[in-house]
């Protein structure tokens, strides 16, 4: 059991249960990764900071637990948080721990020892809790303290999640020394109140903000900000995951650092907090993500957790549940207004194998088309698709506002004209399985509109109890000329795939019980009624890298 729907380059751990990606960070010449991980077994519990180290956050060494919940601020557990790292003074880690009244407090540790390469031991402070549970918060819902960013006014601020009211809310915490710290009165964000109203209206709240995230971007490119970066052409990201939907929403904006609860969102975009038109860092299973600044190569790095689609008794069975994303550098649009995502080039290093092929035609006598020489099982795709005429693309009726429930009524085998088309990835030979990533393009009323859909029930014939959902969002690309672009990194049983050169994500997790090792197969197909062409793919198997099962310390030798 312990080895079926393991992923080959992702990352994972041997055994027992991980979640969360805590206080990722780049410090003198090493990746680090700590994760929530349960030391005991394979399901939630006894919460610690597991630790992995890397040159190129491809292949992992594991190196000892960094915190264990051994003290009265953190016995219920180390929950999440991040790192910051103080300059002239190395790195702190923030974290929430669950104390013996099972209240959320928050806690700083330092390293042992700085010369330590690998820093591999930690020392939590004397003084923790350094920020307790603010009066009028409740306790259980006060965690996950951000990366803290450093102001022209010599303070440093750190964001904290929360929820008051039904409504979801981030405060700040400011501190001229990084131990001391003091609420702002004001609120840094929240849900709007009218978008809290109407869906308690249903009973649900919005759910509580945890691990939020705060950074800036550039408007002028690709490279990367330090968190504490300032000045013109700056936009803000903030990111939260509202826990009722289990989903990363984010919006783009502005921060006014005189007014401490001035963050201003781009309201272009539709209302940020609704699950339905909210911006979402992916529209699949992707979870509790974290970003840091990778000073080595400027640029910021994404990474998130995504769970099993089973249930926690099959976990236990199974001795293992939880993989990491794999790391994606994330830019700001040259729209200003989303964000494009790409997988780490180093990842690259694993492709072997390489086939493609270019101008490929899917025709409705002729819809498939078979990608052959490389293990679809564990593979990394990269395909543009041309489409000739856009003509007679079907009407899209203004009702339709839900793509993943488009995407669960139109799903990649129901006809079309511009579309169905896409990869079927980890399919069974004669397609009893596939986990579909597909595109199909209406027409609106005065533009085209990309659908981009992943996920479903045909992923596994495996029924009652596994998740199979349909994920699906429209993608904000106009197709002046004629192509659209697909990346999906296949592996055993997640893909993560990229449209539009990542103005779209999806992450799929599913286990296939055909379309497994040497019986899963990749296909291109095309279900519309108008041709399309495979204009040019590329595919390589992955190999499969160092993943946490040996010591760190062969880093350093
Ligand atoms: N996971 C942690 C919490 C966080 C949640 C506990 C998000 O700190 O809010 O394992 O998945």
């Amino acid at each position: 059991m312990l080895g079926i729907n393991r992923t080959g380059y992702h990352f994972q751990s041997p055994t027992n249960w991980i979640n969360d990606p805590n206080g990722p960070m780049y410090y003198n010449g090493i990746y680090h990764l700590f994760y929530q991980y349960n030391p005991n077994g394979a399901d939630w519990g006894d919460i610690a900071w597991a630790h992995s180290v890397s040159k190129d956050m491809v292949n992992w060494y594991r190196v000892d637990i960094a915190l264990h919940p051994t003290d009265p601020f953190d016995i219920k557990g180390c929950w999440s948080g991040s790192a910051t790292i103080l300059p002239g003074k190395g790195p702190v880690i923030f974290y929430t721990g669950g104390d013996t009244e099972n209240r959320q407090v928050q806690n700083i540790a330092v390293p042992k020892d700085l010369s330590d390469p690998l820093l591999v031991e930690w020392k939590k402070l004397d003084q923790n809790p350094v920020i307790s549970t603010p009066d009028g918060i409740h306790p259980e819902r006060f965690r996950d303290p951000s990366t803290g960013w450093l102001c022209e006014d010599g303070y440093w601020r750190v964001l904290i999640g929360s929820e008051k009211s039904k409504r979801g809310m981030a405060l700040l915490f400011k501190s001229k020394d990084f131990m001391t710290w003091t609420k702002s009165e004001n609120t840094f964000h929240s849900v709007a109140f009218d978008t809290a109203v109407s869906r308690s209206k249903t009973e649900t709240d919005t759910g509580m903000w945890e691990c939020v995230d705060f950074f800036p971007v550039s408007l002028k490119g690709k490279k990367a900000l330090d968190t504490s970066a300032r000045g013109d052409g700056i936009k803000y990201v903030f990111k939260v995951i509202d826990q009722d939907t289990f989903s990363d929403f984010y919006t783009v904006g502005d921060y006014f650092v005189n007014k401490d609860e001035c963050y201003k969102h781009d309201d272009t975009v539709g209302d940020p907090y609704s699950p339905v038109t909210a911006l979402r860092l992916d529209y699949g299973k992707f979870y509790a993500s974290k970003t840091f600044f990778d000073e080595a190569q400027n640029r910021r790095i994404l990474w998130a957790w995504i769970n099993e689609p089973d249930s926690p008794a099959d976990a236990i069975a199974r001795g293992w549940a939880g993989i990491q994303s794999i790391p994606r550098t994330l830019w700001l649009d040259k729209n200003g207004k989303q964000l494009l995502q790409w997988p780490i080039e180093e990842l690259a290093t694993l492709r072997t194998d390489e086939v493609g092929c270019n101008n490929e035609p899917l025709t409705t006598g002729r819809p498939l088309f078979e990608v052959q020489g490389i293990t679809a099982a564990q593979a990394d795709v990269e395909v543009t698709f041309r489409i000739p005429s856009l003509e007679n693309a079907e009407i899209l009726d203004p009702s339709w506002v839900d793509a993943k429930k488009l995407c669960g009524e139109k799903g990649a085998t129901v006809n079309g004209v511009i579309g169905p088309f896409g990869l079927f990835t980890l399919a069974s030979k004669d397609l009893e399985e596939y986990t579909a990533v597909f595109f199909r393009v209406f027409r609106a009323q005065d533009k085209y509109v990309v659908h981009m859909g992943s996920g479903g029930s045909r992923s596994s014939l495996r029924g009652e109890g596994l998740d199979k959902p349909s994920y699906g969002t429209f993608v904000d690309v106009d197709l002046i000329d004629g192509e659209i672009s697909l990346r999906c990194l296949i592996d055993h049983s997640v893909v993560e795939s990229f449209g539009a050169g990542g103005k779209a994500c999806i992450t799929t997790r599913t286990y296939p019980t055909l379309a497994v090792g040497n019986d899963a197969h990749l296909y291109a197909f095309n279900y519309g009624s108008q041709p399309v062409e495979i204009a040019n793919l590329k595919a390589w198997t992955m190999k499969t890298p160092e993943m946490n099962l040996s010591d760190g310390i062969n880093l350093v030798r």
